[in-house]
């Protein structure tokens, strides 16, 4: 019965795995040179976000303008001036707004966080001031991000580069400008940035920073944020620990570039993946110049990087711009059941790296198609695993034990006076009636149309043939003994 999904699964399996693919290791970063010879202007802890197509470089120690990349044109330009000195935060656009949030301005190594949220728009090219951070939560040098045009606030530092790095995460909504706090992830951290992808969130890289060494500790420990469970997993140590990395993502891999750290004076060219799902990392190739918090953005499947410092603190700032073409071909299948990796976690609750998250011998998939349960391996309570009952859904005959035993399904008792086995077995094979949701029964049977008149008929037969046999038997028995036949 279940000999062909098997072999669909197997198909799946192989499939899946043919077309499993990421950002090959091999492939080259490639420099990013404007048409006219424009450039971004150097800038260090700033940031870099996409909006309707075009890049936008905002922020930086110093008061630094805002400035677009026009991808089609291969130009840039400065658009608007800066509302402060904004520093240390990572922008998020949702629309043609784009949010600045968690920053910092001023001085080192006290900085103050600004606690006003600022929205740039890009169709105005002007800045306003909308809400502010949750009161008692304040903090720059934190991550943000948008999922579901909510925009979050993850980490941070209370104290500017003086201590006081928090774990602290939060929600806003930007329509309401209203704040939830959210369950604080695993470690603390600051100078980082967030990537969501498939669903979770990356909080990758970044340290602990404190006077007088800043750069001295680093988080190694990747943590992630699962939408669908609501729940912080610690999942891997990223291998080159730093601060101030660039972060981008397509396909199943979060992408970290760059970044500074005590034990190097110049800043790190060191670029590493990690694949969301698994916590495992690989290596890619190198950027072409080393450098830390400058900006970071997807634009479509390109991963570009630009701008920052190329030694660890503060200078010297550079205005190059380079790519990284990634491959945002997802696995989204991962265990070959038929069911997508969002379907397993959104929907169905079923392990995505488990074919059979119940190991009842059905597949995922399959129980979803049969409308059995993928995490009950015994859907109808009969006692039969799903994968080896013919009908996983419905108890053949079950009797219930009065001491509450297990339910068990059992043979009917066989009868050779009223039927033979055979003729049993495919009266108790009928549709039950619709207006009941009970297992046929023998009354059912013998009183319904078609092979239950048949039945009727057949007893009847029985009886007679049986009355006639003991009449005979009688009559032979008296005839034998000289004596008249006595009904009696
Ligand atoms: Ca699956
Ligand atoms: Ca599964
Ligand atoms: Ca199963
Ligand atoms: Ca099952």
């Amino acid at each position: 019965m279940h000999i062909f999904p098997k072999f669909l699964l197997l198909s799946t399996l192989l499939i899946f795995n043919s077309l499993s693919a990421q950002t090959a290791d091999s492939l080259a970063w490639q420099a990013v040179m404007s048409s006219d010879n424009s450039a971004v202007t150097g800038r260090h802890e700033s940031g870099l976000v996409a909006v309707n197509g075009n890049l936008y470089a905002l922020g930086g120690r110093s008061q630094r303008p805002v400035e677009r990349y026009n991808p089609a044109s291969g130009t840039w330009a400065a658009v608007a001036t800066a509302p402060l000195e904004l520093h240390h935060f990572q922008p998020v656009a949702i629309g043609h707004e784009i949010f600045v949030l968690g920053a910092f301005t001023c001085c080192f190594p006290n900085e103050p966080t600004i606690s006003d949220i600022y929205v740039f728009d890009t169709l105005t090219n002007t800045w306003s001031i909308r809400g502010q951070l949750p009161a008692g939560r304040e903090r720059g040098s934190a991550a943000a991000f948008v999922y579901e045009e909510q925009i979050y606030l993850l980490g941070g530092n209370t104290q500017g580069h003086a201590g006081g790095a928090v774990a602290w995460f939060d929600r806003y909504d930007p329509t309401t400008e209203t704040w939830v706090e959210l369950p604080d992830a695993p470690h603390a951290r600051d100078h980082f940035g967030a990537f969501v992808l498939n669903n979770r969130v990356v909080a990758a890289a970044g340290r602990q920073t404190s006077i007088p060494n800043p750069f001295a500790d680093p988080v190694i420990e990747t943590d992630v944020f699962n939408f669908f469970t609501n729940t912080w997993q610690s999942i891997s140590n990223i291998p080159t620990a730093r601060a101030g990395a660039l972060v981008g993502g397509a396909g199943d891999e979060i992408i970290v570039a760059g970044g500074e750290i005590f034990s190097s004076s110049v800043s790190l060219n060191t670029v590493e993946a990690m694949n969301v799902y698994t916590g495992v990392w690989r290596q890619l190739q190198p950027l072409m110049l080393g450098r830390h918090s400058g900006g970071g953005a997807m634009l479509g499947d390109e991963f570009h990087v630009l701008a920052g410092s190329l030694n660890t603190g503060g200078a010297p700032e550079t205005s190059t711009h380079e790519m990284l073409l990634l491959d945002a071909t997802k696995n989204t299948d991962i265990d070959g059941d038929g069911l997508s990796n969002d379907e397993e976690e959104g929907i169905h609750n079923t392990d995505l790296f488990n074919p059979d998250s119940d190991n009842d011998g059905l597949n995922d998939g399959e129980e979803i198609a049969l409308m059995s349960d993928p995490n009950n391996n015994d859907t109808d309570a009969d006692g039969l695993l799903d994968g080896v009952d013919d009908d996983p859904l419905n108890a053949l005959l079950v009797e219930v034990d009065p001491d509450n035993e297990p339910d068990v399904e059992v043979e009917p008792e066989p009868d050779p006076d009223v039927e033979t086995d055979k003729e049993l077995e495919n009266n108790l094979e009928v549709e039950p009636d619709e207006e009941s949701e009970n297992e046929p029964t023998m009354t059912d049977t013998m009183s319904g149309s078609g092979g239950g008149s048949v039945c009727w008929w057949m007893l009847c037969a029985l009886l007679v043939g049986r009355l006639a046999r003991t009449v005979t038997l009688r009559v032979n028995y008296s005839s034998y003994r000289g004596v008249n036949f006595d009904y009696d």
